[in-house]
């Protein structure tokens, strides 16, 4: 696809900051199409014949990275059916993509391969609010990373790998910071007073 007919938001945060959460009331509000690079790994380890489905069930127990080359290709396949699917009735394409990047490989490698991020949306939460939620979520969510083993291992990852990705587009004034503590609809009313002066 050619990149000049396409936006991207990166949303980041600590696991249970609540990236998806807001995502799905940002696609309400604005014309969004929202990729989590989790979601699709997670599709992707269950796909027949995949043949990273061991590792992706590895790397996501261990809060580890799964490599870049998976990710940024299940994101750009995901960007290109998208756009393939809204052919002609848009002209220009804006993807929210949540979790993503994680690491700083990651966020080079995208930037290259598809275009810069326009805005980084970061939730920032503290771990034991965050913990709260996640272990709360694991009595009904059937995710393999919501035990309190997989928990201390992604809080482990966010704080050495993730943010530092968060403070490198800090450096360079690309990012809404929002504090993610209050309610859903709090956190979603303060997303929209920041994003209404940064995105038109
Ligand atoms: N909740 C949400 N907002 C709330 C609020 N304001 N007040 C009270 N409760 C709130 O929310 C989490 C829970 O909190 C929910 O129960 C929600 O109701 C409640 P959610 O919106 O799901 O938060 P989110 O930030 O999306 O949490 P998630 O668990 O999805 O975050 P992670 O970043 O851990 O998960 P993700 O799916 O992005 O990644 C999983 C793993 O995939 C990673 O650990 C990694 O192993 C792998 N991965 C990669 O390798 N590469 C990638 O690029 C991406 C992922
Ligand atoms: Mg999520």
């Amino acid at each position: 696809f050619s990149t000049d007919d396409v936006s991207v938001v990166f949303v980041l945060g600590g696991p249970g900051a609540g990236k998806g959460t807001q995502c799905a009331r940002l696609v309400k509000a604005y014309s969004f199409t929202h990729l989590s690079a989790g979601d699709l790994l997670r599709a992707e380890q269950d796909r027949p014949g995949s043949e990273f489905g061991q590792l992706i069930r590895d790397c996501i127990r261990d809060g580890a990275i799964v490599p870049l080359e998976v990710t940024v290709k299940l994101l750009e396949n995901a960007m290109q059916e998208t756009i393939t699917a809204k052919k002609g009735t848009e002209k220009e394409h804006k993807f929210l993509i949540d979790g993503f990047p994680r690491k700083m490989d990651q966020a080079i490698a995208f930037e290259q391969a598809v275009c810069p991020a326009k805005l980084v949306l970061f939730y920032d939460c503290p771990e034991d609010e965050l913990e709260r939620r996640l272990l709360e979520r694991g009595k009904t969510s059937g995710r393999a990373d919501d035990n309190a083993d997989s928990i201390r291992k992604r809080f482990r990852t966010f704080v050495e790998t993730s943010m530092p990705v968060v403070d490198a587009y800090a450096k360079e004034g690309r990012v809404v910071k929002i504090l993610a503590t209050a309610t859903p609809d709090a956190v979603f009313a303060e997303t929209q007073k920041q994003l209404g002066a940064r995105l038109s």
